[in-house]
Order: structure tokens, then sequence, then C-alpha cells
């Protein structure tokens, strides 16, 4: 199959996907995640291929879901048809280890991609972050279920309710990121971990990917069930048409609790 909007290459044994809509800072829609979907799904299925990096660009690993195609989508829309959120858990039925090698923004749906990786590698110029609220709605696709499993609740609420975003050493102080390296040591530094993952035998990997998800997912599959029927539900609301309209159209948003 051949994609427009994602990179695909080998280095050995490991895939390597890059996220590849550059001047939209990787803002992930839905061809773009059909893509990843598949590519990944053909790495996964591949004997050849022991573990996969997941990247973007410099400046973003992704910025998010695409602003401007929800724009527009009312409560109908995305619950309905499941607009936005209908093939991002793919992932998480890749059964080999996937690595994010995360570079400038990570941001809404790109650190919820990021965190449904196995882990984080994270660039020095990485910045994390869940502003949906700012938008007029809620993180959809784990954010309010991966993040504060990985960061605690503390700091998920303070990321999820006041939008900021925090770097990449405050990402890895967290436990967010594995492993924070300089900017032109990231894809060295994700390769060599992924290279070392390869030599391993494959069974013993999945097994403890198995065992490590186990531990961590618990009741995970009701959470994301939970957040995704409040996900659509912002879009029965003015403030999410209100969010997205100013962010298109370059205004301070006026939210009106409605
Ligand atoms: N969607 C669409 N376009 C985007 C997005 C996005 N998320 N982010 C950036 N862009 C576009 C900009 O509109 C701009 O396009 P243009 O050049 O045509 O005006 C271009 O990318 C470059 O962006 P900026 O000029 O804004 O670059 P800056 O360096 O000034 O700022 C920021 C970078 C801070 C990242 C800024 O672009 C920003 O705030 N982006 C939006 C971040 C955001 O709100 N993300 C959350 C989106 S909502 C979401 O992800 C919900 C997930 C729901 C679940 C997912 C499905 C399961």
């Amino acid at each position: 199959m051949t994609y427009e909007l994602i990179l695909t290459r080998t280095e050995g044994r490991v895939a390597i996907i890059t996220l590849n809509r550059p001047k939209q800072l990787n803002a992930l829609n839905d061809q773009l995640m059909d893509e990843l979907g598949s590519a990944l799904k053909a790495f996964d299925a591949d004997d050849g291929i022991g573990c996969i990096v997941l990247t973007g660009s410099e400046k973003a690993f992704a910025a998010g879901a695409d602003i401007g195609a929800m724009a527009t989508y009312g409560f109908a829309d995305v619950y309905k048809n499941d607009y936005i959120t209908r093939n991002w858990e793919q992932l998480r039925s890749v059964r080999k280890p996937v690595i994010a090698a995360v570079s400038g923004f990570a941001l809404g749906g790109g650190c919820e991609l990021a965190m449904m990786c196995d882990f984080i590698i994270a660039a020095d110029n990485a910045k994390f972050g869940q502003p949906e609220i700012k938008l007029g709605i809620i993180p959809g696709s784990g954010g309010t279920q991966r993040l504060p499993r990985a960061v605690g609740k503390a700091k998920a609420m303070d990321l999820v309710l006041t939008g900021r975003m925090m770097d990449a050493a405050e990402a890895e102080r967290s436990g967010l990121a594995s492993r924070v390296v300089p900017l032109d040591k990231l894809m060295e530094e994700a390769l060599g971990a992924a290279l070392q993952i390869c030599d391993y035998g494959q069974i013993a990997v999945m097994a403890a990917k198995e065992a490590v998800n186990r531990a961590y997912e618990g009741t995970l599959a009701d959470g994301i069930m939970f957040e995704r029927r409040l996900f659509h539900a912002t879009f029965a609301t003015s403030d999410q048409k209100e969010g997205m309209d100013a962010f298109v159209n370059k205004r301070k948003p006026v939210f009106t609790n409605r």
C-alpha cells in the first residue's frame, strides 16, 4: 500500500514510521490514522520486523487531532459515525513493541498517540500537553485515562484542566518519558533501544509487553468508553464550536458555558 501522510522504512529488523503532515504539525486526521493503522498492522505481521519506532518531525510529533476537520462536527456526527476516534485503538492491538520517539509538540491526540506506544523517548525540545479544554472539549483517545496512570492524578489534573504544556525534563521526571536525549540524538537513541529489543527472543519480548500492559491497563477499557461518550458529548456544546472556530480563525475564544 502507498501512503501519503506517513513515511515508512526499515533499518535491520526495526520498522520506522514517520508522521508526515509537517505543515499542519502532523495534525491527525482520519486518513493519517487509517494509514498508520494499516502500516502498524503490516509491520506487526511481518516476521522480519522485531520492533517499531513511531516518530514525527523535529517541530512536532503531532499537535493533536485535526481541529479544522473537527470544527464543524456535531454530537450526531461524532457519536453515530465514531468520527475522529474510530481507528485509534488499532495501535493497542500491535503485539510487537512500539517506541515513540518524540520531538517538538505532542499535544492532545498527539500526546495520546505517544502514550499508546509502549514507551516514550523524548528529545530535549519535546513538549507534552492535553490542551483540549481550550477548545471546549476533553481528551478523546485515552488522555484522561493514560496520563494519570503515567504521571499520577495531581499532574494529570493540572495538565488536563489548565491545558498547559510540560517540557521534556518534567515529562521524564514525572514518568511520562523513559529517557530524554538531545534532539540530534533522538533517532539514534530510539533505534538503539529498538535494535537491542530485536536481539532478544521475540516470544519473551511479546510476553513481557503483554504482562506489563496487564498491570498497567486494569479497567482501562471501561475508562476509554466512558471518556469517549463524554468526548462525543462535548460536540453537542456551543463551546466546542466556539473553541474550534476561534482556533481556525486565529482569534481568542469567548466561551458561554453552553
Ligand atoms: N489541527 C489542525 N491544524 C493544526 C493543529 C491541529 N491540531 N495544530 C497546528 N495546526 C496548524 C495551524 O493551524 C497552522 O496552520 P496554518 O499555517 O495553515 O495557519 C500550522 O499547523 C502551524 O501551526 P501554528 O502556526 O499554530 O504554529 P505555532 O508554532 O505558532 O504553534 C502550537 C504551535 C502551539 C502547537 C499550535 O499550533 C497549537 O496550539 N495547535 C493546537 C494544539 C491543540 O489544541 N491540540 C489539541 C487538538 S484537539 C485533540 O487533539 C482532541 C483529541 C481527541 C481524540 C483524538 C481522536 C481519538
